[in-house]
């Protein structure tokens, strides 16, 4: 009687078909997550346009949710409705995919939605897709990062041309259709007769904000012990100069070191 009860509730886990696919061992990985159908949300939001410091905000807030979590990232680089979340060697949930994919898009998702009825004071059901990328090494993992800032650079300059257009009284179409004839020099030419220089726009609209953990010394009563601080560093460097490796740099360093002590 036991027995086929027990037969006839059960669907094994060997039908979890995906549940054994594993991050391999010691591989520093990204997460990206990125914001479902944003260009909606944004609408819905009435969120300036092209680009809204307070939904940058709510993305940092996310972040730092992440980071206060215990899954100890080594960084996380927010670049438009995007949150790149590095791992080092000890990822979180013994590597398993779908658990730190589910996880992180469920944490960003909620933490997002509560911060954006905050700050806009609207009820937004939000959502984020998370997929895994390998980053062996250092350099992998700058050329990554170095990626997704070009990526976010060209997006400005797209969103700032388009905005102005729409503003002149084009239609969506016809706006995509100029765009995609437009050279990136032509581009920059036209904003630049409408006033608006893209060098000189908010840094963090084009290269993004990093999250991270940095040291600080403090003074007890008979030692000094070393505390960490969570950053967010809106006013970045291009990440394929001196400085902004160096910068990366550092910051690995430290998350190396955080995770030694
Ligand atoms: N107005 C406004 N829109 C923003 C801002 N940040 C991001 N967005 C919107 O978010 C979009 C992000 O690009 P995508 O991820 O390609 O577009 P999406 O609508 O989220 O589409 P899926 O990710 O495929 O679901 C941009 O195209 C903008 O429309 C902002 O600060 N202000
Ligand atoms: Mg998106």
């Amino acid at each position: 009687m036991q027995e086929s009860y027990l037969n006839e509730t059960y669907y094994g886990s060997e039908n979890e078909a995906f549940s054994s696919i594993q991050v391999p061992p010691n591989i520093h990985f990204f997460a990206r997550l990125d914001g479902w159908k944003f260009r909606k949300l944004t609408n819905k939001l009435n969120a300036e346009k092209p680009f809204d410091r307070r939904l940058a905000q709510c993305l940092v807030k996310s972040a730092k949710a992440v980071f206060r979590s215990g899954m100890n990232p080594s960084l996380i680089y927010v670049a438009s409705d995007e949150l790149n979340i590095l791992f080092g060697a000890n990822a979180p949930f013994r590597g398993r995919v779908e658990k730190i994919n589910s996880v992180l898009a469920g944490m960003v998702s909620s933490v997002f939605s509560i911060a954006v009825k905050a700050v806009f004071g609207k009820d937004a059901i939000t959502a984020f897709d998370s997929r895994i990328i390998l980053t062996p090494d250092e350099e992998n993992m700058i050329k990554y990062l170095n990626w997704r800032q070009a990526d976010l650079w060209r997006n400005h300059n797209n969103a700032y041309a388009y905005w102005m257009l729409r503003k002149k009284g084009y239609g969506s179409a016809d706006v995509a259709k100029k765009l995609q004839k437009l050279k990136t020099k032509e581009l920059h030419q036209l904003l630049f007769q409408e006033g608006i220089n893209l060098a000189k726009t908010p840094t963090w609209q084009r290269r993004g904000i990093l999250i991270y953990r940095e040291p600080y010394v403090k003074q007890m009563i008979n030692q000094k012990i070393v505390r960490w601080k969570l950053i967010e560093n809106w006013d970045l460097p291009l990440f394929t100069t001196e400085k902004g490796k160096n910068l990366l740099t550092q910051i690995l360093q430290w998350s190396q070191f955080r995770r030694k002590i």
